[in-house]
């Protein structure tokens, strides 16, 4: 599991803080309540985000980081080399990129340098214009061709494979009917051999899909039940805001799998 601090004053769930204090609060909390990680960003990548300076977002995550990542295992949200290298140095292990390393040219060698941990994500497009009508033929095997196209570079670039882990990045440039197929078809991503990470936690196409089609966010219950299906169809890392609702419901769900198998 892995828990989601946001540094920001304009994350979509509105659960972004500001304060270095209550951040690092915020992480012993996650930690406490089972994150195995706690994903640091200081950049929204909410639709229509413009995103922010080099200098703002070093001012935002370096304070958190210098306070949690040396006590707690801490990834940095990132698209940016040197906020990924200022977050390795100060003890961060896996870098979280949206970009898929398309983002900044020298990012790929600040994770082989660090010998981190990095995380490949789908997106269509950039955040200030992804949900401008996405289209795909099919979405699934677009996204599975991206990810083994990202993979095959993140090893070319010289990062070691098995610390890689893909995403379909839910919400990223994805109708609700996207994000429904790409989790209904979760499997298919599986074919990559790398760990499948989901971050679906409070986005608004599970508001959308309860009925509002104006939603911004979506509820925590609907959150838990994508995971619990995304779990389901293999994935194994959860990128989440709510840490203890979450570990619950996958302990229940291992539970009856234990039985299952
Ligand atoms: N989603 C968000 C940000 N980073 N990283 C990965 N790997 N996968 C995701 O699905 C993902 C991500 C958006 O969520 P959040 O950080 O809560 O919002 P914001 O970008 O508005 O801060």
């Amino acid at each position: 599991m892995i828990g989601i601090l946001n540094v920001t004053p304009d994350s979509f769930s509105g659960d972004g803080v500001i304060e270095a204090a209550s951040a690092v609060a915020q992480a012993r909390r996650m930690v406490a309540e089972g994150a195995a990680l706690v994903d640091v960003g200081g950049t929204s990548t909410r639709p229509g985000s413009e995103g922010v300076s080099l200098d703002e977002e070093l001012r935002r995550v370096v304070p958190v980081l210098e306070a949690v990542a040396g006590e707690l295992p801490v990834s940095i949200d990132t698209s940016k080399a040197e906020v990924a290298r200022r977050a390795l140095e100060l003890g961060a292990v896996m870098v979280n990129d949206v970009t898929a390393l398309r983002g900044d040219p020298e990012l790929a060698g600040v994770v082989t340098d660090g010998g981190a941990y990095l995380c490949l994500m789908h997106m269509l497009g950039e955040p200030r214009t992804m949900q401008d009508d996405p289209r795909y033929d099919d979405v699934v095997s677009e996204v599975v061709r991206f990810l083994e196209e990202r993979l095959a570079f993140a090893v070319g670039a010289g990062i070691a494979e098995e610390r890689v882990c893909v995403d379909p990045g839910i919400g990223f440039g994805k109708t609700v009917e996207h994000n429904l197929e790409l989790l209904a078809r979760l499997d298919e991503l599986l074919a990559l051999g790398r760990p499948v990470l989901v971050g679906a936690s409070r986005k608004r196409f599970l508001g959308r899909v309860l009925g509002d089609p104006q939603a911004v966010t979506g509820p925590v219950s609907a959150g838990v039940a994508a995971s619990v299906l995304a779990y389901e169809r293999g994935a194994s890392l959860f990128r989440v805001h709510d840490v203890r609702e979450h570990v619950e419901a996958l302990r229940a769900a291992q539970a009856v799998e234990a039985v299952a198998s």
